[in-house]
């Protein structure tokens, strides 16, 4: 006991050493310095001291203060943010002028003129953001990543583009393929499967329009691509790319309930569609699938519906079972409000609202956006030193299985679609605590600036449980868990991600991430293997979501090493044993050394403690410094083995997490478009494995967040947020002298001393709210929810913002 606390007490000097920089931005007084404790706790049951007048900040009845953040101005510029609305405009205008480019204004474009879709800040080299961060180089050069559609040709491509340096300047101003980010060296060029999509639309209604008389006698309604369609067509994505390129397709319902429930509503009846090449006229019918039977042509497959015996299953309807407001009896005293959280002294962090830079106690970071992956993080410190250079996602899959060929074919990769353009206004009071802070996002399309206004949230919360708790037969000490949350949602089709950062007082970071919404269903029809049965003729069908992230650590310098502590059975004679042999357990310490060795799974039993640490910086007891990540949920990669769907575009699924070194040639783990070439794709996340040391080198971790899903009554009309659910922590491992969190003040230690009375209660500072709060402050007025807000670039007219609530891509 009492060694213990001399080392905390050790600790506690060392803390307030580091812990300068708060004391320096506070506005408030500085805590209370505990120390007396633990001179006086030396002794046992000596903890007496005079009982403590609360320190009250304002008169009683006076109103709190506005939950609103603490202003603070960065350090440093974030090198990371998007380009300004003068910069993009700037950037556009420019392209506009290439001949050789030969763009077409997206409004105006067809399926056979050039555009350009993405026109975006690309994130500096690590490299050159740590001289600028760390020492005295000037901020990195700027250059616009924009991305061109080239369709004004036989095969149509994608291609990524380095525009700069910014700002634009006439004659110095270049162009260049961008290829150093990419595995496959073809002038960031990708072919687009995507670039005949009206044409494909139409040729898929005609097809319907063929079989109007059994669409309507089976489903009672048409697909012919008319604004009076009733039913619905479409199929899988990825597409079939082994023999020209196929894509199955499906008839669903459409709701007609004001709700979101298409993907509920499968109706069984499919086709396949090849459509290789640029001419529609040569496109052609594959076949059609019905109750577990191909028909290889429209007339086989009418001669057999209109044949006797021909069993005709049963549609699905939409109706209340999918509408997601309230239904069913109210619950006891559901009506009165629930708890809620209120902010009495105002916010307990800092925002830097212009740079996207916040601080919270010991943390402080700046948070970056981007059209593929939403929101991300970067330059991470805690107690001023760098532990996470960047953190965020890289890609999401949802890869389903089934009898059926869409849901057999379809393996989403989300980034296709993006997250950032998905990323909409959050709802105060329900995505976040009424009393959150709040930043725009934005993201560029058809030459227009979109601004997702209030998108990403900022709070900090106290949780239902403490972060520390003693008691003895003298007293009781126990510590408020409060800690600090920034989140954002994606809405990509069907599905709501939820992704979530936070940070607590014992030094630790927290990844989760959570998914809501409508599930992707299939057709109930000889597929028990593949789901459950989950309504009238729905099967919930079964699909693994995978949600790979960058965590690029750097403790203690970029020479780090990714480090192991495992716990082993053994069977040991010790000295003292009388030559018995002791089954037991120890440790065993190792490393990776390799990136041969760098494709990693956490391992049974949860039995390993994986720490990325400077082994050239121990701390005074010879341990490595260092950081623990750790699965905080059941950790999983991609159930499929070399999937036929995405052959080598996704080969950061295949494991639980993986460790590389650091190059500014490997950004990224995937790329939007390598759904579009699933055999060749432009990151082939493989080829970051090529034998290199990883001993004392700077590494990336690229661990994989998900779930296996298998959706149930319970996901109907919505998969619920609390079980889907999953999350990694990254929290100290011998990194400091003991536990950070013994700095709050808000604690509280009840003596008792052995009596039945308490003699004291020590308090260390907090501030008693004694205010008045007006809870109409806290509740938001939700008729103010915003569109998109947005500024037209090209021509670029700053001062004519306008809203658009239909919004997007
Ligand atoms: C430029 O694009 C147009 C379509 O927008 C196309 O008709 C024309 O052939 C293209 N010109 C060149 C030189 O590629
Ligand atoms: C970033 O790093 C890559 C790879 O070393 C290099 O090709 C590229 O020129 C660098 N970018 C800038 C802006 O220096
Ligand atoms: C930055 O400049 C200051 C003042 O010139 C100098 O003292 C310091 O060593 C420099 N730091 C680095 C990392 O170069
Ligand atoms: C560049 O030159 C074009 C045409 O000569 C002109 O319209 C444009 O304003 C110039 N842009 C800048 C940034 O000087
Ligand atoms: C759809 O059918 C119409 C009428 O037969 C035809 O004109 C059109 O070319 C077809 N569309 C496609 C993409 O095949
Ligand atoms: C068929 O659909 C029409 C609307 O398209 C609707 O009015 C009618 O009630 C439906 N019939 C049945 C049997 O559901
Ligand atoms: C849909 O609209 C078209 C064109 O107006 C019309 O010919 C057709 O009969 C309508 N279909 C239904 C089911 O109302
Ligand atoms: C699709 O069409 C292409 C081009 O006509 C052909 O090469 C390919 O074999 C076809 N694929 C299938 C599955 O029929
Ligand atoms: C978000 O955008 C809106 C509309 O442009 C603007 O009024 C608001 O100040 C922005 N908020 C922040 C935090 O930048
Ligand atoms: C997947 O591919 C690897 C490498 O080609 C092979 O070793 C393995 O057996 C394959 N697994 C399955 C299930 O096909
Ligand atoms: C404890 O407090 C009660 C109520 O104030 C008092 O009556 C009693 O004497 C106290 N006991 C001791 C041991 O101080
Ligand atoms: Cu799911």
């Amino acid at each position: 006991m009492k060694s213990a606390i001399s080392t905390l007490a050790t600790g506690l000097a060392v803390f307030s050493l580091l812990s300068h920089v708060v004391d320096q931005v506070s506005a408030r007084p500085s805590p209370k310095s505990s120390s007396k404790w633990m001179k006086d706790s030396r002794a046992r049951g000596g903890l007496g001291g005079a009982r403590k007048n609360p320190i009250r900040l304002r008169d009683a009845g006076a109103s709190c203060s506005a939950p609103v953040a603490q202003s603070i101005v960065a350090p440093k510029s974030n090198v990371w943010a998007g380009l300004t609305d003068a910069e993009a405009a700037s950037v556009i205008s420019w392209l506009f002028s290439q001949k050789d480019l030969n763009l077409t204004t997206t409004d105006d474009a067809g399926e056979w003129d050039n555009t350009v879709t993405l026109v975006e800040l690309m994130i500096p080299n690590k490299t050159d953001s740590l001289a600028y961060l760390d020492g005295n180089a000037t901020a990195p050069a700027r250059y616009a990543h924009v991305q061109l559609d080239h369709r004004a040709t036989e095969e149509p491509y994608f291609q990524d583009i380095l525009v700069g340096p910014l700002p634009i300047k006439n004659g110095t101003t270049r162009y260049e393929p961008l290829t150093y980010p990419y595995t496959r060296k073809t002038d960031g060029r990708v072919r687009n499967l995507e670039a005949d999509s009206d044409s494909l639309s139409d040729w898929k209604h005609n097809v319907s329009a063929s079989i109007a008389d059994i669409t309507l006698e089976l489903f009672n309604g048409t697909a012919t691509g008319l604004d009076n369609d009733t039913i619905d067509v479409w199929g899988q994505d990825p597409y079939w790319q082994e023999d020209g390129i196929v894509q199955w397709n499906q008839f669903w319902g459409l709701p007609t309930d004001g709700f979101d429930e298409g993907t509920l509503l499968p109706l069984g009846l499919y086709f396949a569609a090849n459509f290789t090449g640029r001419d529609p006229s040569k496109w052609a019918l594959l076949g059609w699938f019905y109750n577990d039977v191909f028909y290889s042509s429209t007339e086989e497959f009418k001669t057999a519906f209109y044949s006797e015996g021909f069993e005709k299953l049963k549609p699905n309807i939409g109706g209340s079972w999918a509408a997601t407001d309230q239904k069913g009896p109210v619950l006891p005293l559901d009506t009165l409000s629930p708890p809620m959280a209120v902010t009495p002294q105002g916010s307990r962090y800092f925002v830097d609202t212009e740079q996207k830079y916040i601080k919270w106690m010991d943390f402080e970071f700046y948070v970056a956006f981007s059209r593929d992956t939403g929101m991300r993080i970067y330059n991470i410190k805690y107690k001023g030193k760098r532990i996470i250079y960047e953190l965020g996602l890289q890609e999401a899959l949802a890869h389903y299985a089934g009898n059926d060929p869409v849901q057999s074919g379809t393996s989403y990769l989300d980034t296709y679609y993006g997250f950032g353009p998905y990323s909409f206004q959050l709802v105060a009071g329900y995505d976040c605590p009424s009393y959150a802070t709040y930043l725009n996002s934005s993201f560029y399309t058809a030459e227009t600036t979109h601004t997702h206004v209030n998108s990403i949230c900022l709070f900090e919360s106290t949780a239902d449980y403490p972060l520390q708790r003693h008691s003895t037969s003298d007293y009781v000490s126990v510590t408020k868990n409060t800690y600090f949350t920034i989140r954002s949602v994606a809405t990509v089709g069907n599905y709501d991600y939820a992704f979530t950062y936070s940070f607590h007082l014992d030094g630790s970071v927290h990844v989760e991430v959570r998914a809501s919404g409508y599930i992707q269903s299939a057709y109930w029809a000889n597929n028990e293997d593949y789901g459950f049965h989950i309504h009238d003729s729905l099967s919930g069908s079964m699909h693994d979501h995978v949600l790979n992230y960058k965590l690029d650590m750097d403790v203690l310098g970029t020479a780090n090493t990714l480090t192991t502590t495992k716990l082993v059975p053994t069977t040991e004679t010790y000295p003292w044993s009388f030559g018995t042999a002791r089954n037991t357990m120890k440790l065993t310490r190792g490393q990776i050394s390799n990136e041969d060795d760098g494709k990693l799974s956490w391992g049974d039993n949860s039995a390993t403690m994986w720490a990325i640490v400077n082994t050239d910086a121990p701390n005074e007891f010879g341990e490595n410094r260092g950081y623990r990540i750790m699965p905080a949920t059941a950790p999983m990669h991609l159930t499929v083995q070399n999937s036929t769907n995405l052959a080598k575009a996704a080969q950061w699924a295949t494991h639980d997490f993986f460790v590389t070194r650091q190059k500014d040639t490997e950004p990224r783990s995937a790329h939007p478009a390598n759904s579009q070439d699933v055999h060749d794709p432009i990151v082939d996340f493989d080829a970051f494995f090529d034998g290199e040391s990883l001993e004392q080198e700077d590494l990336v971790l690229w661990f994989n967040l998900g779930m296996h899903h298998v959706p149930h009554t319970g996901d109907l009309p919505n998969t619920v947020f609390t079980t889907a659910h999953s999350g990694l922590q990254i929290l100290p491992l011998n990194y400091l002298p003991g536990d950070p969190s013994r700095e709050t003040v808000n604690m509280v230690r009840v003596d008792y001393s052995g009596g039945p009375n308490v003699t004291t209660v020590e308090t260390f500072g907090q501030l008693l709210p004694t205010c008045a709060v007006d809870l109409a402050e806290y509740e938001p007025d939700l008729h103010s929810y915003t569109g998109d807000v947005v500024i037209r670039k090209f021509p670029f007219d700053p001062n004519d913002p306008y809203l658009e609530t239909d919004s997007i891509v």
